[in-house]
């Protein structure tokens, strides 16, 4: 196909161009982890300020480990398009908010240049849960973790910890003001965690900096499908930087933060004194559902969420995780309707218009459904209650780390929940015991429950047995009206 490349001569009619002049010379913001994610949330909500006149605080953007996000943007002047897609059809916006990339294992100095620089104010990550290097079941950070050891030793970084770490002991040397430490990533207490962890590396170092950065927690909600080469075939001009996503976009940020900020709300951000609730449901009931949807829809044999979701048992399944054991472990909270969230994230869930593949939200389960099942599972249980859809996503989470399907097991934990399985020989009662008290990943309420290891292995056990629309079926029954 002949098409230019996307350049800032090159926009297609149609296509919503930037609405400011840019200045790709001055950055405000650092983002750590520039993946599609980023550039359909952040980016754009920094771009709708930009546009509103809040000059300055375009983004300086780094990959943590691989070229080929430099390489896609950085020859069309870091321009890229956002197109959100529904069953009204495509709408395509261009986005100028990102000013260059850095490859931090290329240029390290450079990144923590960039971090010192006084004119940033902002840090925002979007790293993935594994980039945080916590310790599933609690909170610690990994410190026997060859990454964490070698940013310990003072080498070139290649975490967050050792980048953040140098980035604020230049800053304090050179007299640069406080920064605004913004993760947004899909953890319980996003800020609060971050925070914990870099102290926690900071006091290991031993070399004492003055405290001058906030960490607010922030919920962050956009569905990003990794971007393939029909849809950027599908795009009016060649954009390597394509990004696809729903029209629907989401961040609730706390309002800590060290110094100056653009004005995210004019793309529809809200600055909260709160995030808890908002973050709590986003977790529990979107995530939640999503990695339901991944393992069970894996073993029923669907590919995408919008398939899944069109499974009338699997629908049935779902409904029974949100409305009868996730939402009760939700507290009532202004401003915030429950079953509206719900019912509104299924729609969202049902377009085919948006294709989001079942197996890229089944990775890094190990470190995803601690916040997104588990903690829910141990509250109910501590109340008395069971949790039988939950359990039944569990086992489908172990039928999937177990390789069954001859399926990668995209994971940084796989090695060790592979080894788990080969050990127990697939026996389902060992292996869902060995899950429990082996993986790292279930929390000591968990593991110490009167019922539910003993519950997880039954159902693992009835699971395996071959029928899961059967299982399925006898926990979404009706209840017998007596
Ligand atoms: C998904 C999320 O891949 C996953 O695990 O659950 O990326 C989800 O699409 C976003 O959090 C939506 O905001």
């Amino acid at each position: 196909m002949n098409r230019p490349r996307l350049s800032p001569g090159s926009v297609p009619a149609g296509v919503a161009p930037l609405g400011y002049a840019r200045d790709r010379a001055t950055s405000g913001i650092v983002h750590l982890g520039i993946g599609a994610f980023h550039r359909a949330h952040q980016a754009v909500y920094t771009d709708d300020a930009l546009a509103a006149g809040d000059a300055g605080w375009g983004i300086t953007a780094v990959s943590l480990r691989s070229p080929s996000t430099r390489d896609a943007l950085m020859p069309q002047d870091c321009l890229y398009m956002v197109e959100e897609r529904s069953a009204a059809g495509p709408a395509r916006r261009l986005i100028g908010a990102i000013n260059t990339v850095l490859v931090a294992p290329e240029a390290p100095e450079r990144v923590i240049a960039a971090l010192a620089d006084p004119a940033v104010h902002i840090v925002t990550l979007t790293v993935t849960e594994k980039g945080y290097y916590r310790e599933p079941a609690g909170d610690g950070l990994l410190f026997d973790d060859p990454a964490i050891v070698h940013d310990l030793s003072g080498a070139a970084p290649r975490t967050i910890f050792g980048y953040l770490a140098a980035a604020l002991d230049r800053r304090q040397a050179e007299g640069a003001g406080p920064l605004t430490l913004l993760s947004c990533d899909n953890l319980s207490g996003n800020g609060d965690l971050l925070d914990r962890l870099l102290g926690a590396f900071l006091a290991r170092r031993g070399r004492p900096v003055e405290r001058r950065w906030t960490c607010p927690n922030t919920m962050v909600d956009r569905i990003v499908p990794r971007t393939t080469a029909a849809d950027r075939d599908g795009a009016p001009v060649d954009d390597h930087g394509l990004v696809v996503t729903e029209p629907f976009r989401q961040w609730v940020i706390e309002d800590r933060f060290a110094g100056p900020r653009p004005r995210w709300e004019v793309g529809g951000a809200q600055i909260v004194a709160d995030v808890h609730p908002f973050e709590l449901a986003k977790l529990r009931l979107l995530n939640g559902s999503h990695s339901t949807l991944a393992y069970v829809g894996l073993l029923l044999g669907h590919t995408y969420v919008h398939q899944a979701v069109a499974d009338p048992a699997l629908a049935a399944l779902l409904r029974r995780q949100i409305e009868d054991e996730a939402m009760p472990t939700l507290a009532p909270a202004a401003g915030l309707d429950y079953g509206a969230y719900a019912d509104a994230l299924l729609r969202r869930f049902d377009n085919p218009a948006l294709p989001h593949r079942l197996d890229q939200i089944a990775s890094d389960g190990s470190q995803k459904i601690p916040q997104r099942w588990l903690a829910a599972m141990v509250e109910r249980d501590a109340r008395g209650l069971a949790s039988p859809a939950y359990l039944l996503a569990l086992a489908a989470w172990i039928v999937h780390v177990g390789g069954a399907a001859g399926r990668p097991v995209d994971d940084p934990l796989a090695g060790r929940l592979a080894a788990i399985w080969r050990v127990m020989s697939g026996d389902p009662r060992a292996v869902a015991a060995a899950m429990v008290s082996e993986s790292g990943v279930f929390p000591d309420a968990f593991r110490n429950s009167a019922t539910l290891p003993a519950a997880l292995a039954a159902t693992l056990t009835r699971l395996m047995d071959g029928d899961p629309r059967g299982l399925i079926a006898a926990i979404t029954a009706p209840a017998p009206i007596d």
